[in-house]
């Protein structure tokens, strides 16, 4: 033969030998791993076909080219074993007794399927307004401290003014762990508000004070598109000498205006909660409606009492902010059940 003949084998071999691997990458389950092995290293395979028609090339090309083929047939064999026992391992073998058209035993992993890609975690959304949130109060410098969601009942009530016999709290229906406990803490419940951060703070520093607080807050609610059982709220507390309703607008309408943005409209009413006086709540407006973000105030003369503060030198304002409602207004979500419900549709949108 020609070296032209020989060059043709080489370059068949060559071939052979993509095809070969192409093929072997592709062939799921014992089944077709044995076609495979037939088609290519069998008696009557492709590589045989190669090695047979070595004959009919000169010494030398017949030299190099049948160095060649049996350096493939090396190759595949290894490639070969290791794709079988990378199988058997993965479970797609079928082993004895096993039947199924489809050669793999019910429920085995199939490895030569591609991947599936993992889905990347975020925060969710309440969390993300949290913190959007703090940095706006952090940023008018008030301080980050946390509290507790189970609390005693003197915080969540009786410090902030609200004695056993109040019918104020019956707005906030509570979630008791302990009522009949008569320590000094009183009962014991999940807090409904975070306003227990006040008394909480005051009692361990001095004014000047200026904290914010975060965290979970449980009532006995009938849930509808605003309101849930469990939900978040932002307090915010600043204790000073001098300090007038005027710093209490001013802090909220800058909150409003870093989060909203200038052209949203806010508006102020009269509001009642026995640790305030004045008491307001500010609404932010939805499409013409007004919705009810937050309620606030004068910190009232009795709760500085009950910290030990001098209410003739000292005044202060609080707020509380649900985060929830602040999203929903931002964002335009239609119902607050969605933050709790778990729907992946839902909490990967943000
Ligand atoms: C008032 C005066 C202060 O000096 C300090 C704080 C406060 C707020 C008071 N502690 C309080 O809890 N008032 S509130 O019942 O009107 O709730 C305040 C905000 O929490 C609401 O405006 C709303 O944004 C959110 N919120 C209340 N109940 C909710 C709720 N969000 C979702 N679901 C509920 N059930």
């Amino acid at each position: 033969m020609t070296s032209s003949g020989a060059a043709d084998t080489e370059e068949s071999i060559t071939s052979l030998k993509d095809e070969a691997l192409a093929g072997l990458a592709a062939a799921s389950g014992a089944e077709a791993l044995e076609q495979w092995r037939v088609e290519f290293l069998g008696r009557k395979g492709r590589l045989t076909g190669v090695l047979r028609n070595l004959g009919s090339l000169d010494e030398s090309a017949r030299r190099s080219a049948g160095a060649a083929a049996n350096r493939l047939k090396g190759e595949l064999e290894a490639a070969f074993d290791e794709r079988r026992t990378a199988s058997q391992r993965s479970g797609t073998e079928t082993g004895p007794g096993d039947s199924g058209r489809s050669g793999g035993r019910t429920g085995a992993i199939d490895v030569t399927l591609p991947g599936r890609r993992s889905r990347t975690g975020r925060l969710h959304p309440s969390t993300q307004m949290i913190r959007e949130m703090l940095e706006a109060f952090n940023e008018m410098g008030f301080q980050t401290v946390e509290g507790n969601e189970v609390e005693l009942e003197r915080y969540n009530f009786d410090m902030l003014n609200l004695p056993a016999d109040h019918p104020a709290r019956d707005m906030q229906d509570t979630i008791w762990i302990d009522r009949s406990s008569r320590s000094e803490g009183g009962g014991v419940l999940l807090r409904t508000q975070t306003s227990p951060m006040q008394p909480r703070t005051m009692e361990k520093q001095d004014p000047p004070v200026r904290i914010v607080s975060p965290g979970k807050c449980f009532r006995i609610e009938a849930t509808d598109a605003t309101h849930e059982w469990q939900f978040h709220q932002v307090e915010g507390l600043a204790v000073d000498e001098g300090l007038s309703f005027a710093d209490l607008k001013g802090t909220l309408y800058e909150f409003a205006r870093r989060i909203f943005g200038a052209g949203r409209k806010v508006r102020f009413r009269c509001d009642f909660f026995p640790f305030v006086e004045p008491g307001v709540d500010m609404s932010v407006d939805w499409n013409g409606r007004w919705v009810e973000i937050l309620g606030a105030g004068m910190v009232h003369p009795q709760v500085l009492r009950n910290v030990g503060y001098d209410p003739e030198k000292y005044t202060g304002f609080a707020f509380g902010v649900g985060p929830e409602r602040v999203a929903m207004l931002k964002y335009g979500i239609e119902d607050i059940r969605h933050f709790f419900s778990n729907d992946l549709r839902f909490l990967s949108q943000f």
